[in-house]
């Protein structure tokens, strides 16, 4: 992949003396942090550039950009190559999607599906195209390890996430998966929602009697950090909590490596910030992010006001739900028509939320809808890993409105026409009644 992207970066060399370059991104916190060391890999090399963040690529999008300019992707277009083989210019795509269309003779695509590369999320592509470029964009590599958590490829790290680790100087520690592990445990579990622990979470005297229990004392006044904990603390801890949660959820899933990255010269929790910069593009505002990433204080302010207000933007949209009779429930499956009520950017978030709720019984399908201007986002959830296949149960809702389905079968979305509104619930009741029996993993 590396010959690729040096080849990459000298037709880019030569073609910018001639043609803008316009760079489009994703909003999500992968596609913030790669738009983040992309445009400052740029400027260090002196081109100029316009940069554009999208919450998804239509083909009407595609098709309506200028043949004028260089077209670049990062952290997304490698599902859209037939559309971008129309476009009269020169695409380059820096992307880790899958592949499922040919590639046309102007696109060149860096994507580690094409040269059995190792996984990497968009931030780390863009971080070796970075890298290749100079080594002076090093200090990008703390970006790149954002972005691999904002995507969840921590799960599954290789050689080359080995170094980007290091070249970011990254502090990595086995523990609990909590964030952010850089503040006072007392706070920290006071307001952990995930894992949310019994008796604890929301409860600032449960969170004391929980590291009385776990023989955590204060020390100089305070209580330690997740990521100061001693190894002997940190499992006392993580037993502490594991005995908290009914026998039949106590899972090993909230146990992890924690990654800390050196941030405004201070340690931060890679996961807190992944979830500040995801915030900021769910309430509207993926330039503050962007700032944020690139190292503007002003920014950092906003962001940091920003993620408060989504939280209890969040946590208003599921009282919304908890009280709304906009609910059509049948056996096995809730629709929430949420309309205006919702922002379309964290209706998914919401539907995932309830779909981890006590409320309901594993392998229930929850579809939550809210408008996004002329269009309705529909976001699809299981409860628990047993059940239908939901992107299933959406393509078979929108194949007759001409819907596309993305995801995968314990989550999907997609994205229909106000218009269809009343017509898609319709479908989407009529196929979630038919088979409610077929269970079991579908493929
Ligand atoms: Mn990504």
């Amino acid at each position: 992949m590396l010959s690729h992207i040096k080849l990459a970066i000298e037709r880019l060399d030569l073609l910018s003396k001639t043609k803008p370059l316009r760079v489009v991104s994703h909003y999500d916190t992968d596609g913030i942090t790669s738009a983040a060391i992309f445009s400052r890999a740029l400027e260090r090399w002196g081109k100029r550039f316009t940069l554009h963040i999208v919450k998804g690529l239509e083909n009407d999008y595609i098709r309506q950009l200028p043949d004028s300019e260089v077209l670049i992707f990062l952290d997304l277009a490698s599902g859209s190559l037939d559309v971008l083989g129309e476009k009269k210019t020169e695409v380059f795509i820096f992307d880790h999607h899958e592949i499922v269309q040919t590639i046309p003779a102007n696109v060149a695509l860096i994507n580690p599906h094409c040269f059995g590369h190792e996984m990497m999320s968009g931030a780390g592509v863009c971080y070796l195209f970075a890298k290749a470029l100079s080594p002076d964009n090093k200090d990008l590599a703390s970006l790149a390890v954002i972005g691999m958590v904002g995507d969840s490829f921590e799960k599954d790290l290789g050689k080359v996430y080995d170094e980007i680790l290091r070249d970011a100087e990254t502090l990595v520690k086995k523990g609990l998966l909590l964030y952010p592990s850089t503040r006072p445990l007392d706070k920290a579990l006071e307001y952990s929602s995930n894992p949310y622990i019994p008796g604890v979470t929301g409860s600032y005297k449960g969170a004391i009697e929980l590291l009385r229990e776990a023989n955590i004392p204060r020390e100089d006044g305070r209580f330690k950090a997740l990521y100061e904990l001693t190894d002997e603390e940190m499992g006392s801890l993580i037993t502490a909590i594991l005995l908290r949660s009914p026998s039949d959820k106590r899972t090993t899933d909230i146990i992890g490596n924690l990654y800390l990255v050196k941030f405004f010269n201070k340690l931060e929790d890679a996961r807190e910030f992944s979830a500040l910069i995801n915030a900021c593009s769910r309430m509207d505002s993926p330039h503050v992010s962007l700032g944020f990433c690139l190292g503007n204080r002003k920014c950092k302010e906003e962001a940091e006001r920003i993620y408060i207000s989504y939280k209890q933007h969040l946590v208003s949209a599921l009282k919304y739900v908890d009280d709304s009779s906009e609910k059509i429930s049948g056996r096995n499956y809730t629709i929430i028509n949420a309309r205006n009520n919702i922002k379309d950017t964290i209706i998914g978030t919401v539907a995932s939320i309830i779909s981890h709720s006590p409320v309901y019984s594993e392998g229930t399908i929850i579809v939550a809808l809210a408008y996004n201007q002329d269009k309705i986002k529909v976001s699809a959830r299981i409860v628990g890993s047993e059940g239908r296949n939901v992107r299933d149960v959406l393509h078979r809702a929108v194949v007759s409105l001409g819907g596309e389905v993305g995801g995968h079968q314990n989550a999907a979305g997609c994205l229909i026409s106000r218009e269809q509104e009343t017509i898609f619930i319709n479908e989407l009741q009529k196929v979630l009644e038919l088979d409610p029996i077929k269970v079991g993993p579908v493929i």
